[in-house]
């Protein structure tokens, strides 16, 4: 098997997580070259056609598509240290907070895209979307403050749980690439828990979206809005998804 993602991803940051934290070493990790539009390269599309990853790649060549879907299955595969809940209620209770999780990642898109300025240059920003979804994504954080467990020190209580791995790399992502936190005075909870998460050793990326690694920091063109700084990229993904990407074929090795 293989795991076919994107360094930085939020998404399929929630795998390379969870295989970390669970100790699974066996499975290559493929990253696609983001930037540069890969994402929309047939050999990705043909296999999901909404253009997205993570995507698990199995033995026979089929793939399974959806983050959370890995995860599950791969908890399946490999039961020990068990991190869905040992009891029906626990696995339950983990479900129904990944799934708010999904929520939030949903809503912060319309709102983040819509409101910060980073984003000013990639889209035609309507400040009406990002009120208008506002109140549904400050929902979904107040929620997940108010089902983490108040004494942590992981969300679900004293073991680490894919709840974990599917809410870290959001929140993470949009501090390291944009210095910003999503959480605010009314999540003590999250914070504490964050902030313990963010010392473990699967918690940094080194890569990030604007393709720079952080030691390469020096190289940016600071007069640049974000995406553009890297001054080795001469498209974004944006224009790639329009005119299409021509970069290598599948990745050999996989299926074709
Ligand atoms: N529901 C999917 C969502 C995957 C997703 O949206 N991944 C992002 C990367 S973090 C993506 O590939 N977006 C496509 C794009 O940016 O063009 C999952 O949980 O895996």
């Amino acid at each position: 098997m293989r795991l076919i993602g994107i360094e930085w991803g939020a998404y399929p940051r929630r795998v390379t997580l969870y295989l970390d934290e669970k100790g699974i070493t066996d499975i290559e990790r493929v990253f696609i070259d983001y930037a540069r539009g890969e994402i929309h390269a047939p050999w990705i599309r043909e296999r999901n056609p909404t253009a997205s990853l993570p995507a698990l790649e199995l033995t026979d060549g089929r793939w399974i598509t959806d983050s959370m879907a890995i995860i599950y299955y791969l908890e399946e595969l490999y039961p020990e240290p068990c991190m869905i809940g040992r009891t029906a209620v626990e696995r339950a209770r983990i479900r129904a907070y990944v799934s708010h999780c999904n929520d939030l990642f949903l809503r912060a898109g319309p709102v983040l895209a819509n409101s910060w300025p980073q984003w000013s240059r990639a889209i035609r920003q309507s400040p009406e979307t990002a009120e208008w979804m506002r109140p549904a994504f400050n929902r979904s954080l107040d929620c997940l403050e108010t089902l983490a467990d108040p004494d942590g020190p992981f969300l679900m209580g004293h073991e680490i749980t894919v709840a974990d791995c599917a809410l870290f790399p959001l929140l993470y992502h949009e501090v390291s690439n944009y210095g910003v936190s999503l959480l605010t005075d009314a999540h003590p909870r999250l914070q504490r828990w964050y902030d313990m998460f963010a010392r473990r050793p699967s918690a940094p990326c080194a890569l990030r979206d604007d393709g720079v690694r952080e030691a390469d920091e020096a190289d940016l063109d600071p007069n640049m809005p974000y995406w553009w700084r890297n001054k080795d990229l001469n498209i974004t993904t944006w224009a790639a998804s329009r005119d299409g990407f021509a970069g290598r074929s599948a990745p050999s090795g996989e299926a074709e």
